[in-house]
């Protein structure tokens, strides 16, 4: 099948386009490399350092035989969407080209405003393309469990069924998303279901959870095809931070008691499930929502297992609880369901101490590289000041990010 992956320079997208591209799919990437310059903006780099994309696309071919097309575009340019879908005619889009984190949308006005626009003006654009070009094609869209926060009830799939003054009806899971990030995938959502309703697009909307690890069998095949792993406060996501800590030595960062309850799963899963959903695609006109995650847990919980494993290794290992800088439930409900991508066979890589073994054991052959001064979390959500210490290596506080 002919698959681009949007966001192909990505934590998510590279793997991503390894993947399907080993398994016989005819693969393309784009990317605005809106990521490496977010890097540059904050001083953050990812743990394994990584090659140009031009370069691991030819690295690809030399080790694979397989050829990604590759696309420098920007979503946001509408012309460019264009050409790049009327030349590449895929039969289906992976989305995963957004701001992904949920601290930049919440460090100032100007990087708030660029995620909703960056993210919603370019899924806008794609949809609208489709419309008008590829009404066929499938759009595979990363969504986020964060959409729908933390209700005192089930998360459903998407759609929830109600009796309301004796009338029955299924409508959309009401949303309640922690950050202007997690509010841009909800805006996003709402959009694609309009689409689909309206124009007859075919869509599945990914609510995937928190993703954890750094290899897949594809980038294991050479050292220099590594993911971009990120482990700073801003766009590293908690599992992967706390094996980062746990090697350096920097007690965990828990922040507040722990309790926040999130859906997680492995890199590798995530792979499987962007294939799960584009070899089972949805009929036109038809959108639909998969919980994309394949455990739960506490962040203390997710603490406690990496110090009990780090230690096995003879790392010494303490937890922190932090004044928390987010804006959240501490202690709260959570029962999401996500059966739908088990239904299409998915067969889950669950978090264990042989798992998190090999993620420690990689990150220590990068100990050197670990900066440990983007570790403390330095974006808070009611805009309060940073204490002294982050202070002192506080970042630039006016950035023009909006060119
Ligand atoms: N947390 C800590 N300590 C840390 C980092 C995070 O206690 O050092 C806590 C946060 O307060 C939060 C939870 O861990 O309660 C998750 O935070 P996170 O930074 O790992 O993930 P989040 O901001 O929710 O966002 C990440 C990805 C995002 C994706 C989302 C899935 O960055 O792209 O959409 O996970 S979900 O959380 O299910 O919405």
């Amino acid at each position: 099948m002919k698959i681009l992956i949007l966001g192909g320079d990505g934590y998510l997208g590279w793997p991503t386009a390894l993947y399907l591209s080993q398994r016989g799919h005819q693969v393309a990437v784009l990317d605005n490399f809106a990521k490496r310059r977010w890097e540059m903006e904050l001083n953050v780099e990812p743990l394994i350092p990584i090659l140009t994309l031009h370069d691991r696309v030819k690295l690809w071919r030399k080790v694979s035989g397989k050829t990604l097309e590759l696309f420098i575009a920007d979503l946001r340019n509408y012309e460019m969407v264009k050409s790049v879908i009327r030349s590449f005619e895929p039969e289906a889009i992976v989305h995963y080209g957004e701001q992904p984190s949920a601290p930049y949308s919440m460090m100032d006005h100007n990087r708030a405003v660029f995620t909703q626009t960056n993210n919603i003006v370019g899924t806008l654009n794609l949809l609208w393309v489709l419309r008008e070009f590829a009404p066929h094609c499938h759009l595979v869209k990363l969504g986020t469990m964060g959409e729908y926060g933390t209700p005192n009830i089930d998360i459903e799939e998407g759609f929830l069924e109600i009796e309301y003054k004796g009338r029955k009806d299924v409508l959309p899971y009401p949303k309640q998303p922690g950050s202007i990030y997690h509010l841009s995938k909800v805006h996003d959502s709402h959009n694609i279901l309009f689409a689909c309703r309206t124009w007859k697009l075919r869509s599945t909307d990914l609510n995937q959870g928190i993703v954890y690890g750094i290899e897949t069998d594809e980038t294991a095949l050479d050292a220099r095809l590594s993911t971009s792993f990120h482990y700073d406060d801003v766009f590293g996501t908690a599992l992967n931070r706390f094996v980062v800590q746990a090697v350096a030595g920097i007690p965990l960062t828990v922040y507040g008691a722990g309790g926040q309850l999130r859906g997680f799963l492995n890199v590798r899963d995530t792979l499987r499930c962007v294939e799960l959903a584009i070899l089972n695609p949805p009929a036109a006109g038809e959108y639909r929502v998969f919980n994309q995650f394949t455990e739960t847990f506490s962040v203390l919980d997710l603490a406690k297992l990496v110090k009990s494993q780090a230690e096995r290794l003879g790392l010494s290992v303490e937890i922190h609880h932090l004044d928390n800088p987010r804006v959240e439930a501490e202690n709260h409900y959570y029962h999401a369901r996500h059966q739908k991508l088990m239904d299409l066979g998915l067969v889950p890589h669950r978090l264990s101490d042989v798992l998190l073994d090999s993620m420690l054991r990689r990150v220590m052959e990068h100990r050197n590289r670990i900066k440990r001064d983007i570790i403390l979390p330095k974006v808070r959500w009611d805009g309060s000041p940073v204490d002294a210490e982050e202070k002192a290596s506080a970042r630039p506080s006016s950035v023009m990010v909006n060119d």
